[in-house]
């Protein structure tokens, strides 16, 4: 199982998205370990993106990313780095497929709704940026082996 990072980013939370947003991982039957709102500090969004400090779009995004809360959530699944990137869709509001996030409810092009750690290691990476030990939960869920098969004693 792989966790990620997901932070539904201001523009997200301001248009009221929470909740629909939320709402597609539990319907692909991703598991929410970790959740909370919260407003990212100017230092926090600096060591995050720390990778686009050369681009031109940086103290922008800085910017955007510290200006009001965020919902930072960690999510649990199969292959879940993958799948939430794919549900996500292309980075570009004007050019994300309909059908992801960012295909299905904006257009602009830095104003982009959601973030998803994009590696194995990213996600861990980031997951500890955001979540302090205690605050991703390890809990059974019910209807677990409904969402996946496991009679061949791996997961299908
Ligand atoms: P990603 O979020 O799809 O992984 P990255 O290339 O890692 O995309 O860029 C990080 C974030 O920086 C994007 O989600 C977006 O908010 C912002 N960004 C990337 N490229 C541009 C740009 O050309 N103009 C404005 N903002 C950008
Ligand atoms: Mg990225």
């Amino acid at each position: 199982m792989e966790t990620t990072l997901i932070i539904l980013k201001p523009d997200a939370v301001q248009r009221g998205l929470i909740g629909r947003i939320v709402s597609r991982f539990e319907d692909k039957g991703l598991q929410v370990v970790g959740m909370k709102l919260t407003q990212i500090s100017q230092q926090l969004a600096a060591t995050h993106y720390e990778a686009h400090k050369e681009r031109p779009f940086y103290p922008g995004l800085v910017k955007f990313m510290t200006s009001s809360p965020v919902v930072v959530m960690a999510i649990r699944g199969n292959g879940a780095i993958t799948i939430a990137r794919n549900m996500m869709g292309a980075t570009f509001g004007s050019k994300a497929n309909p059908g992801t996030i960012r295909g299905d409810f904006g257009v602009s092009n830095s104003f982009n709704l959601i973030h998803g750690s994009d590696s194995p290691e990213a996600a861990e990476r980031e997951l500890k940026l955001f979540f302090a030990p205690g605050e991703v939960l390890n809990w059974p869920r019910h209807g677990d082996q409904w969402i996946y098969d496991v009679s061949g004693g791996k997961i299908e």
